[in-house]
């Protein structure tokens, strides 16, 4: 299919609480969202770069630079047949994975789309047993004014029918807050995420959690480190894993190879996208490593694609995704509910993405729009 025209899209949604990690509070989510057009079909994207660069170092900005001057000009014209294209299109643009994710992500709408399948039934070809119906999800709890206010949003979330709870960390909001909520609830699955905001030394915060029974603790140290983490995993019992540190199915080499984690996070986004992040679910599988789909606080769009990454076999973890209505009010596309019965979400089973686009609330919440041809 030939690569026709590319739209782009700046959006700015308010989350419906704010989002406190050991890097910033984000209480507006700006995101670019991209809509690849080929014979007729519309592919969809989203790139979950920030407007600071906290979590990445890539910014709305920094995307928005890398996909209209390199990226979508490596991309127009080209006649793609499967997903995996676009990778070695790319290629000569190194690093800015948030930026590529996006047109990954399209680029497998859109095949899916033309195949008839769904994304999730696409990604999970190579598998006989086919992709999941309904994938386990938790709930990621950003950084409260108190550990009172704390166990209080766990019990709303609990209500509702989330099964696994992940609370942010950060030095002076760890050990009293951990053991607070695992008094509070003795058999839940909790796990830590502290986003690199500890280092080494600060090992006996950590074994001082040993007792709490934690499902992980989700990269603790260094954002490039992978070194270090293979220093702490013997000192400590909750299973390590790494989020920020693995870019590629390469670095998760590296860490297996040097026992650097017992889990790793796989957010697409972050590895450049589907097919990086597939390849990092095969190598994990045989390495004996657990995977989880980790989250950016996508709209549906996103969204809809971990859902089709979290359907694939070796997902067994829950992932960061939740219903949206824990992220937007409003969104621009169908909106996602948790199943409360068993803490899951269906894999959304129509054509591509299978969500549709609110074109009236993607203009609504849009703040600047190119396109590309
Ligand atoms: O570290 O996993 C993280 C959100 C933004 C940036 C980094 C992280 C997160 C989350 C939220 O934990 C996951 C989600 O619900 O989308
Ligand atoms: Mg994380």
């Amino acid at each position: 299919m030939k690569v026709e025209r590319i739209d782009l899209f700046h959006i700015s949604q308010p989350l419906v609480s704010p989002f406190g990690t050991s890097f910033g509070m984000q209480l507006q989510r700006d995101s670019l969202i991209l809509a690849m057009h080929a014979e007729g079909l519309t592919g969809w994207g989203e790139c979950v770069a920030t407007n600071d660069p906290g979590y990445s170092y890539e910014t709305v900005q920094t995307a928005w630079h890398i996909l209209s001057d390199f990226l979508i000009p490596a991309l127009l014209g080209k006649d793609l047949q499967e997903p995996e294209d676009v990778v070695g299109w790319m290629s000569s643009v190194r690093g800015h994975p948030l930026a590529k994710a996006s047109i990954d992500q399209a680029a497998w709408d859109i095949t899916a789309q033309r195949d008839g399948l769904s994304m999730a039934q696409k990604l999970a070809a190579p598998y006989p047993q086919g992709p999941r119906q309904r994938v386990k999800v938790g709930v990621s709890i950003g950084t409260q004014p108190s550990i009172d206010e704390t166990l209080k949003v766990i019990n709303d979330y609990l209500v509702k029918g989330y099964g696994r709870i992940k609370l942010k960390i950060k030095p002076g909001h760890d050990i009293a807050l951990a053991r607070a909520a695992r008094n509070a609830f003795p058999v839940l699955p909790i796990m830590l995420d502290a986003n690199s905001a500890y280092q080494l030394k600060d090992a006996a915060i950590f074994q001082a959690m040993d007792e709490l029974n934690l499902l992980m603790l989700e990269q603790p140290l260094g954002y490039e480190d992978i070194y270090d983490h293979s220093q702490l995993r013997p000192m400590i019992k909750s299973p390590l894993c790494l989020d920020e540190s693995i870019h590629s199915a390469d670095h998760a080499r590296f860490a297996i190879a040097i026992g650097a984690c017992d889990i790793i996070n796989i957010k697409p986004s972050r590895v450049s996208g589907w097919t990086e992040a597939r390849k990092i679910h095969d190598l994990c599988q045989a390495a004996g490593i657990g995977v989880w789909v980790g989250g950016m606080l996508e709209t549906g769009i996103g969204r809809a694609a971990q859902l089709a990454l979290a359907s694939l076999p070796g997902f067994t973890l829950p992932g960061d995704i939740s219903a949206t209505e824990r992220y937007y009010a409003h969104d621009i596309a169908t909106p996602f509910m948790l199943n409360g019965e068993d803490s899951t979400i269906d894999v959304p089973s129509k054509p591509g993405l299978g969500v549709e686009i609110d074109a009236k609330q993607l203009k609504a919440v849009t703040l600047r729009q190119d396109s590309f041809a």
